[in-house]
């Protein structure tokens, strides 16, 4: 039985993730800040081979301590799903909230080295393994109001391609999802539980679902292991890349 260790399992992407694998008869680690969410899960999902581990993603010692502590059966990770992230805001550079902008890139970014640099000793002693990390559209098209957010995940970008340099010859796989327009709590999150802006995100659009990020990580596991896809960017067939802006003083475009 193969381990899949999936960071957000709480809700959207991860929380779909974990249900797919566990379907198909995978062994699971699910992480999240949320207790209750994932012993409901754990319940769900039938229990014994569902490990939860409760912390946040941004407290290093917290992940150290959590990989530490895997029960004997659990300590061999297969899969590791980097996708534990959210976006804070949608102000302008200059009218953000700071503490929102150190939350990102603890989350999206020191969170994620965290979890890999913590796993990579014992894939690497295996000789095999997969990082799936979940980047975002946002890392290659900026948009206003994306500004860090966006950063965070050029970061995840260009660390994907970065620690494939490093693991060469090591048996060890990594890809960067990048999904566009998704509904999930992302835009609740975002917009710090305003649900009438977050609903607007994905009002007269087929937005992707959270269905469609899980099934590609199960594609993506069981591709043959000499394949590495490196990069899968996703949208929605009703979005796509716009134009690049032009101010002009008289408002015109
Ligand atoms: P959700 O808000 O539904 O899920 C986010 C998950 O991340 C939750 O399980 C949450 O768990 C976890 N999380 C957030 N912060 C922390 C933290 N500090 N420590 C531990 N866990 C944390 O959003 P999505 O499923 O949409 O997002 C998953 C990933 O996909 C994110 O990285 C996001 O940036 C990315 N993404 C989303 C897109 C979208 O449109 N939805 C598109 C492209 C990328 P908890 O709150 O319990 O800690
Ligand atoms: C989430 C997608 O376009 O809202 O990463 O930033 S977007």
């Amino acid at each position: 039985m193969k381990t899949i260790m999936i960071t957000g399992a709480t809700s959207g992407f991860g929380a779909a993730t974990a249900r797919l694998f566990a379907k198909n008869g995978w062994r699971l680690i699910v992480t999240g800040r949320r207790q209750q969410r994932l012993e409901a899960l754990q319940t769900e999902l039938g229990g014994a081979n569902v490990h939860c581990c409760c912390f946040d993603i941004s407290d290093r010692q917290a992940v150290e301590h959590a990989f530490q502590s895997l029960p004997d059966s659990f300590s061999k990770i297969d899969v590791l799903l980097n996708n534990a992230g959210l976006a804070l805001g949608l102000e302008p550079a200059d009218k953000t909230n700071l503490d929102d902008w150190d939350k990102m890139v603890d989350t999206n970014i020191k969170g994620l080295m965290y979890c890999t640099r913590t796993v990579l000793p014992m894939m690497k002693q295996r000789g095999q393994g997969y990082i799936i990390n979940i980047g975002s559209v946002a890392g290659n098209w900026p948009y206003p109001g994306g500004n860090v957010y966006c950063a965070t995940k050029a970061f995840v970008r260009q660390f994907s391609l970065a620690i494939r340099a490093d693991l060469l010859g090591f048996g060890i796989r990594v890809t960067n999802i990048e999904p566009g327009n998704a509904e999930t709590e992302f835009s609740d999150v975002r917009f710090n539980q305003d649900k009438q802006r977050a609903d607007k995100v994905y009002q007269n659009t087929a937005a992707l679902t959270a269905q469609d990020i899980a099934n590609t990580v199960y594609w993506l596991v069981n591709t043959p292991s000499h394949v590495n896809v490196t990069t899968m960017e996703i949208m929605p067939t009703e979005q796509a890349t716009g134009s690049l802006a032009i101010y002009r003083d008289d408002n015109s475009i």
